[in-house]
């Protein structure tokens, strides 16, 4: 029933330390997540225990060896648990929330291999890896971030990790927007109210404010996912008033980057 991981990377510290911290240390302690990190250059076999190589047809850069990759998957292989292979790259698919889920319902391990250096012996992806991930579009110095987020996000998930307090909501990413906006206390700060609406005991209208700020927020901010968004008609409606109303304010006919709503 736990969660497991398997992170095979030449820098073991540094995913070590990010899960010897807060949600994460207390949701493997609690044998909710399990992770075994590998250390790449146990798997070689020369002297130096090399992990990379100068690359065939020139260039810059080094590439990543498949023999060790091959070693450290066949170790892991002899426990006989089911595995899903995952090379971490910035040429992989994008990860999102969805394949949190998938990750987080599958009954196999996952093995999350850190690429470094410009990039992986071509062979190991066709022999080794099931699927490649990229975490976004911007450029890492190695996969061990990448493996950390794709561990972190999953956790989050399972039963248990979280406590009431941070789980009692369900965040609104989950519906494909973006989240409304927090206040605590003090009520008043440097000049800023918190929104009355918020103060008045009124749970319903505090969910309708909250539902329309997340809505406008994910408008201005990131009209893209609202095209795969779970949206109600109300919703729609709340929308296309949004639209029109930006509209009248800039003077245009039409505010291309907000048609369909
Ligand atoms: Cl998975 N690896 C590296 N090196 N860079 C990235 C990435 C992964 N995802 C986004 N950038």
């Amino acid at each position: 029933m736990a969660c497991g991981f398997d992170v095979i990377t030449i820098f073991p510290g540094m995913v070590r330390a990010y899960l010897g911290e807060s949600i994460i240390k207390r949701a493997i302690q609690g044998g909710l997540l399990d992770v075994g990190v590998h250390n790449l250059r146990d798997f070689t076999k020369d002297r130096h225990r090399t992990t990379d190589d100068y690359p065939y047809g020139g260039g810059s850069g080094m590439v990543m060896k498949v023999e060790p990759l091959h070693e450290a998957l066949s170790a892991l292989r002899q426990d006989g648990t089911p595995r899903l292979t995952v090379l971490l790259t910035p040429q992989g698919r994008a990860y999102t929330q969805q394949t949190a889920e998938r990750f987080a319902a599958d009954e196999r391990r996952i093995v999350l291999i850190c690429g470094r250096y410009e990039g992986i012996d071509e062979r190991a992806r066709e022999l080794l890896v099931d699927e490649e991930l990229s975490i976004g579009d911007y450029v890492l110095t190695g996969g061990e971030l990448a493996s950390l987020v794709i561990i972190d996000s999953v956790a989050r998930l399972l039963p248990g990790v979280l406590g009431d307090a941070e789980s009692a909501r369900e965040e609104s990413f989950t519906w494909g927007i973006l989240d409304y906006p927090h206040y605590t206390r003090p009520p008043e700060f440097l000049g800023r109210t918190v929104p009355d609406v918020l103060l008045s005991g009124n749970h319903r209208d505090i969910a309708q404010w909250r539902r329309r700020e997340a809505l406008r927020r994910t408008l201005q901010r990131r009209p893209d996912l609202l095209e795969k968004a779970d949206l109600t008609v109300e919703d729609k409606r709340f929308l296309r008033e949004l639209c029109s109303d930006r509209t009248k304010s800039s003077g245009e006919d039409t505010d291309e980057s907000y048609k369909g709503y």
